[in-house]
């Protein structure tokens, strides 16, 4: 399984339906809560190519995006072989 972090805040709606889509296909993920953290979600910006809302989602050294980026990729069915990567 592909190591994956989240950053999230308390009162977020997208980040709730993205930790909840993860923990429903069992994809365990590291979540850095960023709520009033302005050191955090700095850092959080610098990765994120200066995306500034919650979620932002990294599967490995992959930038996902939000909600609707991770969402996408369940609807189209790319998402599964992201969280699991093949090791050949
Ligand atoms: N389209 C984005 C929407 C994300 C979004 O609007 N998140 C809100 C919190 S639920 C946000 O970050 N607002 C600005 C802020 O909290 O500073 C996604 O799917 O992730």
């Amino acid at each position: 399984m592909a190591h994956i972090t989240i950053y999230t805040t308390l009162l977020c709606p997208y980040c709730h339906m993205a930790t909840n889509l993860l923990r429903k296909k069992n994809a365990p993920f590291e979540e850095i809560d960023v709520t009033a953290r302005a050191d955090l979600r700095e850092a959080m910006r610098a990765k994120a190519a200066g995306r500034n809302t919650v979620p932002q989602i990294f599967i490995g050294d992959e930038h996902v995006g939000g909600w609707d980026d991770l969402f996408a990729l369940e609807t189209t069915g790319r998402l599964d072989a992201k969280l699991t990567p093949r090791s050949d």
